[in-house]
């Protein structure tokens, strides 16, 4: 979809000045801005009130040292990271990521698709997003805990359970979470749910370990439904093999698909009789492995080095669940010429714009990651309403509450859609509904 409206194109030049070296971000905008171009025409008050250039710009961005000592005993020193991106529907809510390729531009594009997806949840949280440079891969606890400690000792400045709840992003899982919640505690002399994903000994919520994954497959489930489809019997491929793809096999599983594949980023494995699940929890989640770890115990699977080739295998539903801009074009027509006819995304911004456009222009069913993996931060939100009320909820409460807040996402697309003159672009929608209450928000905030 080109940008055609001349508001929005003047805006986004601006943007790009701006924002000049963050091409993630640029890239998060624009297809923002190309879903919004019917609301701009419909909505002038919204323009008036100067939201689009507004909700393009950070509220604040925090940027800090964070030195720690490493088992040799010599200091290192990372780069930390806080955007606090748009506070008008409720207090900044996103993860944190740790990874070597973090720097502001990828925290910055997280952040604003953060804004659209706690929008679309329906529940009362604003956008932001964190983390660091840190590289978690080969660091030993003692070196993950002087990390997380260091970097809470700076952020705990700037957030609280009603200012900023960071959660869990790529590298921060249970254990990170729970080395910065005890710092914070410390610190503060206070025992709040400043942080979601919690341990269930101190204020998690059941189910929001497996939320993300499990949201992607009912949102997923919801999209076939409505186009007559089903999981059941299907091929899908997964990427990744962290958080959201264990528990987008397993939920897309006890829906019938066979799941054939699973990749980190060295490299894929597939295993055509479909992955046993326990084996890639074993070594993922208790053993901190490698994927390609697989094939010693199932002898008959593949592994192949690279993980641009998991989009090579035939699959009915792909389901990215790694990282940014993990299908491009040439990933998206292979995956269309070996039958593919559904993209679901559970990472953030898997798809290129030229994979967006390959799976539209050949009517695929294409639910985008603002909708389609917001079940985890809606389970955030869920663990800070049980935090507040100081209870915790069954198993059931929370799968059913992630389960309902899942339909009713693809149901808003849906609408969204339909209303704009675009049916079936989910994209498009959820972009439109995702940005309309926060608009709303903003313009009866005044200028804020
Ligand atoms: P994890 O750290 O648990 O797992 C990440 C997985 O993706 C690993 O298999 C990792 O492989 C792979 N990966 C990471 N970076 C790259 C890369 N540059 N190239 C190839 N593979 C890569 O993270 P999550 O499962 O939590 O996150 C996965 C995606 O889902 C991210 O895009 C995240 O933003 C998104 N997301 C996460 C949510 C959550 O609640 N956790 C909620 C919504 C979205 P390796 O081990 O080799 O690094
Ligand atoms: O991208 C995401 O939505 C997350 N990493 C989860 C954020 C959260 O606050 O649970």
């Amino acid at each position: 979809m080109a940008l055609k409206n001349q508001y929005l194109i003047d805006l986004l030049e601006t943007v790009k000045k701006r924002n000049a070296g963050e091409p993630e971000f640029i890239q998060a905008v624009t297809e923002v801005f190309e879903s919004l171009q019917p609301v701009v025409d419909k909505r002038p008050d919204l323009v008036e009130a100067g939201v689009f250039e507004r909700i393009v710009e950070p509220e604040r961005q925090i940027m800090f040292r964070v030195p720690w000592v490493d088992d040799n005993g010599k200091v290192q020193v990372n780069r930390g990271f806080r955007v606090q991106f748009n506070s008008a529907i409720g207090p900044y809510k996103g993860g944190i990521r740790l990874h070597p390729s973090v720097y502001l531009g990828i925290i910055k594009f997280l952040g604003f698709e953060q804004v659209f997806k706690n929008s679309l949840t329906t529940l009362p949280m604003g956008g932001g997003k964190g983390g660091s440079d840190f590289d978690p891969k080969g660091k030993s606890d003692g070196e993950i805990m002087r990390f997380c400690q260091s970097f809470m000792t700076e952020l705990s400045k700037h957030i609280g359970a009603d200012c900023d709840v960071p959660a869990g992003d790529i590298g921060t899982g249970g254990r990170e979470i729970g080395y910065m919640f005890g710092q914070y505690k410390r610190l503060r002399n206070e025992f709040t749910g400043v942080l979601t994903g919690k341990g269930l000994t101190y204020g998690g919520s059941l189910a929001r370990t497996e939320a993300t994954g499990y949201g992607l497959c009912y949102f997923t489930n919801e999209m076939l439904q409505a186009n007559g489809m089903s999981f059941e019997g299907k091929t899908v491929v997964i990427s990744g093999s962290g958080n959201v793809a264990i528990y987008a096999t397993e939920k897309a599983q006890e829906y019938g698909a066979k799941v054939v594949a699973l990749s980190d980023s060295n490299g894929y494995i597939y295993d055509a009789d479909g992955i046993k699940l326990d084996i890639v929890k074993d070594i993922k989640e208790v053993r901190r492995g490698r994927i390609k770890e697989y094939v010693d115990a199932v002898p008959t699977a593949e592994y192949h080095e690279g993980c641009k080739g998991i989009w090579t295998i035939k699959c009915d539903i792909a389901l990215p669940c790694a990282t940014q801009n993990e299908i491009d074009g040439e990933s998206a027509e292979i995956l269309v010429k070996n039958g593919c006819k559904v993209v679901s995304e559970g990472a953030n911004m898997p798809s290129t714009p030229e994979a967006i456009e390959t799976y539209l222009a050949n009517g695929l069913l294409y639910g985008p990651a603002k909708a389609a993996n917001a079940g985890g931060v809606a389970t955030s939100g869920l663990e800070m309403s049980q935090n507040s009320e100081r209870l915790s909820w069954t198993f059931e409460e929370v799968d059913e509450k992630l389960h309902n807040i899942m339909k009713n996402i693809f149901k808003s697309c849906d609408e969204a859609a339909k209303e704009y003159g675009m049916e079936g672009n989910y994209m498009a929608g959820a972009n439109i509904a995702g940005f309309l209450k926060v608009a709303e928000a903003m313009k009866a905030q005044g200028c804020v």
